[in-house]
């Protein structure tokens, strides 16, 4: 089996999936991301005995499953989905999100993730994703968690 993985990182223009991917790469963070159209890979060696390295792909043109290019899902392993806590319009539909997703790839499991805790707070975003909680989703900031270690191994738990 390839040691190389694909993970498709879906949600709203906006909601920091750059940012996120950047940081996981090991780039700083920046408070002006500009958007980017079309498709951005990022690839990541990772040490671990069952694979080499983790390509995210990143479609950047549009949010929803419903607008994207079936075919940029194919042969992917695992699949993240980045929501904004700080804007309903990117969580609204997540349940639908979900359910679309488990149709397009029904032999993984998503991992969810609450981006800009920062701006909502620790109360706010505990109450957020209570209605989420079937989801699993983890609160997450871009921009002020020092960390990606936790991040990173919940992906390489999906991705196995
Ligand atoms: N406050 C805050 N801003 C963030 C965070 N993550 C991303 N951003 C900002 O949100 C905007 C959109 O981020 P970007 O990564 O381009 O989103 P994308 O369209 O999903 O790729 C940029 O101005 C980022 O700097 C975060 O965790 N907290
Ligand atoms: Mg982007």
């Amino acid at each position: 089996m390839s040691k190389v993985k694909k993970i498709v990182v879906l949600g709203s223009i906006g909601s920091g999936k750059s940012s996120l991917l950047k940081k996981l790469i090991g780039h700083p963070f920046l408070r002006d991301e500009a958007p980017t159209m079309g498709l951005r890979v990022y690839s990541l060696p990772v040490n671990d005995p069952a694979i080499d390295k983790l390509v995210f792909w990143e479609l950047t043109s549009a949010g929803k499953l419903d607008s994207q290019p079936i075919d940029y899902l194919k042969g992917a392993h695992a699949a993240i989905y980045i929501f904004d806590l700080s804007r309903p319009s990117t969580y609204v539909d997540l349940m639908d999100e979900s359910r679309m997703l488990a149709e397009m790839l029904p032999d993984i499991k998503p991992l969810f993730i609450a981006n800009k805790a920062d701006l909502v707070g620790t109360v706010q975003t505990t109450k957020l994703l209570d209605q989420f909680d079937k989801l699993q989703p983890i609160p997450y900031s871009a921009k002020n968690d020092e960390s990606v270690e936790v991040l990173l191994n919940h992906i390489l738990s999906t991705v196995k």
